[in-house]
């Protein structure tokens, strides 16, 4: 059930994309930049967007830049995150990372400009919400994606490599590198619809949890899981000495500290009621993934 959402999700964020892309003016980092965004991944966080949009009764069409500016972001970061400065790796969704394919320059300037493209989108004429929307948007996501977030958890995870670090420091490396994105997932659709201060510092901290919790499973499955199923390379963590949960206090612990987590982010969505049943489920097949 959960795999087919994710299948229809991903099947409309690809073909806004491609759409997207159409209407520019074509250029030789289109090839590594669609092979990087289109056609691979979950696209896990589009589908927390939506089913987040149903909790506020918030049309798709509302939300489709957004979760297309977000995968472009994700995706941004994951070809980065395969270079040889960083994490050097030649497999990404079951084919050659982006710099194997088309060599490393293109593979930097493609990410590059999956991040301005992002912002491209949020900022389209043709993606009517209120102009303070789109500027609170634009600001929120950009401070998710440098160097307060995803690019500044980064910096710390690489930084950590060998390193005894402590639970706090370990959770704070991983709701940067992984949780912001997800933070703003939640926050957006907050501001489409039309929340208070109140309501959207929650929405983001519950956004922040459900992206630790995705981070916890990656661990979890790079740990356990199947190079064929992930369409990457498993059992890297140990080798490159990453700080997890899982190397400061094992295996059950750390899974027990997953599913408390889990825990604290279902009862925060019972207020929601029914309408939050499809984000429950998500969060249900984040713990339970094999992929
Ligand atoms: C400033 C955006 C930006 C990036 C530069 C390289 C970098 C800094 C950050 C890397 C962050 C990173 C790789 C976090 C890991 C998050 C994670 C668990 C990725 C796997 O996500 P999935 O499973 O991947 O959703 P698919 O392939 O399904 O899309």
């Amino acid at each position: 059930m959960i795999k087919k959402k994710l299948i229809v999700n991903a099947k409309k964020i690809d073909k806004f994309l491609i759409n997207f892309l159409k209407n520019q003016t074509h250029s030789l980092l289109v090839r590594p930049m669609k092979y990087g965004v289109i056609s691979g991944g979950k696209k896990i966080r589009s589908t927390i967007i939506l089913d987040a949009g149903k909790m506020f009764n918030i049309s798709e069409k509302k939300l489709i830049n957004i979760c297309a500016a977000v995968e472009c972001i994700h995706s941004y970061s994951l070809i980065h995150d395969d270079l040889p400065c960083m994490d050097n790796d030649l497999i990404r969704r079951g084919k050659p990372s982006t710099h194997i394919k088309f060599g490393e320059a293109s593979a930097v300037l493609a990410g590059s400009s999956l991040l301005t493209l992002a912002f491209e989108i949020i900022a389209d004429k043709k993606y009517i919400i209120s102009s303070n929307a789109k500027n609170e948007i634009v600001r929120n996501l950009a401070s998710c994606s440098g160097h307060t977030g995803i690019a500044g958890g980064q910096e710390l995870d690489l930084k950590f490599e060998n390193k005894k670090k402590v639970l706090n420091e370990i959770i704070g490396m991983q709701k940067k590198k992984t949780g912001k994105l997800f933070n703003f997932c939640l926050y957006a659709v907050g501001v489409i619809a039309n929340k208070n201060k109140k309501e959207k510092f929650f929405l983001s901290t519950l956004g922040e949890d459900i992206g630790l919790l995705f981070q916890l499973a990656d661990d979890f499955l790079d740990n356990k899981g199947s190079k064929k199923l992930m369409g990457k390379p498993v059992k890297k963590d140990n080798k490159k000495g990453k700080s997890t949960l899982l190397s400061l206090m094992g295996e059950k612990k750390a899974y027990l500290y997953a599913f408390n987590l889990k825990k604290k982010i279902l009862r925060k969505l019972q207020k929601h009621g029914k309408k939050a049943v499809n984000l429950i489920n998500t969060i249900e097949f984040i713990l339970e993934r094999k992929f």
